[in-house]
């Protein structure tokens, strides 16, 4: 099986270290091909960044759709794109945010995200709406580190993220904690063994959903609202992303959408 792993920002380094953690716990026979857009902003930190990131994004789709991946994992906490790239998309598509959020509503009553800036607070509670998540959602705390500084040397990330789950434990009456950003999937092990408690992060989370939906032979539906975006021309610089009007299916059968 093959999962197309998009890390919507542009950040190889990012990309890379979320690739072989996705691969560290794939399983046998699973391949991980970890990749971001080539165009679009270095961090996903507010509205705006994840508007001009959504693009990239589902050329990453279209590339998979080509190379015939079996499912994708959407590796930005915000979820940018997740239902237009289920719309592009055969196989089953994943967010993290939805997959850390989920697992996280199975492992304790009540979980607190814990994420970079305080201005994503919101898109975070907005996502917990969304997913029906928000009766699990004790709280959603930052720590005020911007995305690209999560791995700078000599960081004080991981101990700032451990002092905030420890105060979630503490004072949100929450049992387990949702790493908030793609960034810090390498630093949950650590987080996990200081802090005694469930730790969820959604990249891994997420990688291990496609792949038991893809061993179920379980795909998106294309019945309604993720059937392939109505073909029509879209003007000026978006004209590259026009969607192309369906292929007429040559058979007296009819077409089976799923
Ligand atoms: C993220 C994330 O996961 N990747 C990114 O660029 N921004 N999320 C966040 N809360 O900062």
């Amino acid at each position: 099986m093959r999962i197309r792993l998009i890390n919507p920002n542009t950040t190889q380094r990012m990309t890379d270290v979320m690739g072989q953690c996705a691969r560290d716990i794939a399983a046998p026979g699973t391949e991980i091909v970890a990749v971001s857009p080539s165009m679009g902003p270095p961090s996903i930190e507010g509205y705006y960044d994840e508007a001009c990131a959504t693009l990239g994004l589902l050329q990453e789709v279209t590339a998979g759709e080509s190379e015939g991946c079996d499912g994708y994992v959407i590796a930005c906490f915000g979820d940018p794109g997740l239902y237009a790239a289920r719309e592009l998309a055969r196989g089953p598509v994943i967010g993290i945010a939805e997959a850390a959020m989920h697992a996280a509503s199975v492992l304790a009553p009540g979980f607190t995200v814990v994420t970079t800036l305080s201005r994503t607070c919101g898109m975070a509670w907005h996502l917990a709406e969304r997913y029906g998540m928000k009766r699990f959602c004790r709280n959603v705390r930052a720590i005020n580190v911007a995305v690209l500084e999560l791995d700078q040397p000599g960081s004080s990330a991981r101990r700032l993220i451990v002092d905030e789950c420890r105060r979630a434990l503490d004072e949100d009456d929450a049992g387990a904690i949702v790493l908030g950003c793609a960034g810090m999937v390498d630093l949950c092990a650590e987080i996990e063994d200081a802090l005694g408690a469930p730790v969820v992060e959604g990249v891994t989370a997420a990688v291990k959903w496609v792949e038991a939906l893809v061993s179920l032979r379980l795909r998106t539906a294309k019945n309604n609202d993720y059937a392939a975006p109505l073909g029509k021309r879209y003007d000026g610089l978006l004209a590259p992303f026009s969607p192309a009007a369906p292929k007429a299916v040559a058979t007296s059968q009819p077409a089976n959408p799923y």
